[in-house]
């Protein structure tokens, strides 16, 4: 199993609970990897010192929310060159037509044109792939905005497997199920998913928020005007704030949404309740990752070693890979 995520923006409440919460029971089950994906970061303008400081701390909130590096192996993506050197195989695997339908890239190119973004804005998907397929991962449990960029995944290792015989396992997409996580909403905007990159900080619930700043921001979430009776149900389509309210609500609690609306009939209690749980769901991940950024040496090891394990199956993926296509062996 493998899954990524960026070492950019803040996390928040939708990479917790859309992925990372999923990760850390994943490990205990499967061969895992999890990685920093620092040269995707690369696709828009960083800065150099905040792509540094963001990765180490990427690295500690992957550590504070219980992943453990003798179980699974946390690494960060540069530091296996084999990914950039697959990448390159799948490039000349990819059309330009199937990575141009790409939601994301046309979704991230629209303000400022496709003319002035970076070829690594486009070639994304394919770097992932590459992630994906070193591994030989046959689960990668992400959000339910990855889904496009799995299929494209699974394309690229079906079309190499033809081409040049078999080399990768086709991997497939773990996605939470509706309603448990699949895709958290913005508290001010519930019709669009809580992202690193939301145009308003209110809406988006961080994993360090001090409890103060997550009672705020459950406090002011948009519901709707309907208030009357029977106004707190689970309906995505008709109350998209409510229904983010109950799904966080009950994924905190291990509920399913319906069964926590059944509980309430007035957003006030809602948002109090919900506000409630979010503090102490995040308590012990903000306290481990307090004490792990005063002692930088656990992560820095936790790196070290993941790398090199990572590298260890990374090679011999690319291996196999370099020799199907013809790339002769170094003498
Ligand atoms: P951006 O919105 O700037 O692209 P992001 O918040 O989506 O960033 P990523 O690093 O791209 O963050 O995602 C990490 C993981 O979190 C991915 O598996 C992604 O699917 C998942 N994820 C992100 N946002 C949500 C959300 N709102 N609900 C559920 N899962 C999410
Ligand atoms: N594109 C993903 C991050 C990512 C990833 C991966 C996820 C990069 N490589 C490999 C799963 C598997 C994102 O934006 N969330």
């Amino acid at each position: 199993m493998l899954s990524g995520i960026q070492p950019t923006g803040d996390f928040h409440l939708g990479n917790y609970l859309g992925a990372l919460r999923g990760w850390v029971e994943d490990q205990h089950e499967h061969d895992s990897y999890f990685c920093v994906v620092d040269l995707h970061a690369l696709t828009i303008p960083r800065d150099p010192a905040e792509l540094r400081a963001k990765s180490m701390e990427c690295a500690n909130l992957l550590l504070a929310v219980g992943l453990d590096p003798d179980v699974c192996t946390l690494f960060l993506q540069s530091h296996v060159p084999e990914h950039a050197e697959l990448s390159w195989l799948l490039e000349c695997t990819a059309s330009m037509g199937e990575l141009r339908r790409m939601t994301q890239f046309k979704e991230k190119t629209a303000r400022g044109g496709e003319e002035a973004a970076r070829v690594g804005l486009f070639t994304y998907p394919v770097l992932q792939a590459a992630d994906i397929l070193l591994y030989d991962a046959d689960r990668v449990p992400v959000g339910d905005d990855q889904r496009q960029h799995l299929e494209l995944t699974r394309d690229l290792a079906t079309r190499f497997n033809q081409r040049y015989g078999e080399t990768f396992v086709v991997p497939a997409a773990a996605i939470p199920a509706a309603g448990r996580g699949a895709r958290i909403m913005d508290l001010q905007q519930p019709t669009a998913k809580m992202s690193k990159s939301a145009e308003s900080p209110q809406g988006v619930v961080l994993l360090l928020d001090p409890p103060e700043a997550i009672e705020r921001k459950v406090k002011r979430a948009v519901t709707d005007a309907d208030t009357g009776t029977g106004s707190v149900r689970y309906d995505p389509a008709a109350k998209p704030g409510v229904s983010n309210l109950l799904e966080l609500l009950g994924l905190a609690t291990g509920r399913a949404p319906a069964q926590v609306a059944a509980d309430y009939s007035q957003y006030g209690p809602l948002k109090v309740d919900t506000a409630a749980a979010l503090v102490e769901l995040l308590r012990p991940i903000q306290q481990r990752y307090w004490e792990l950024t005063a002692d930088p040496g656990v992560a820095e090891k936790a790196l070290e070693q993941g790398a090199d394990k990572a590298h260890s199956v990374a090679s011999v993926t690319l291996r196999r890979a370099r020799h199907s296509v013809g790339l002769l062996p170094r003498p």
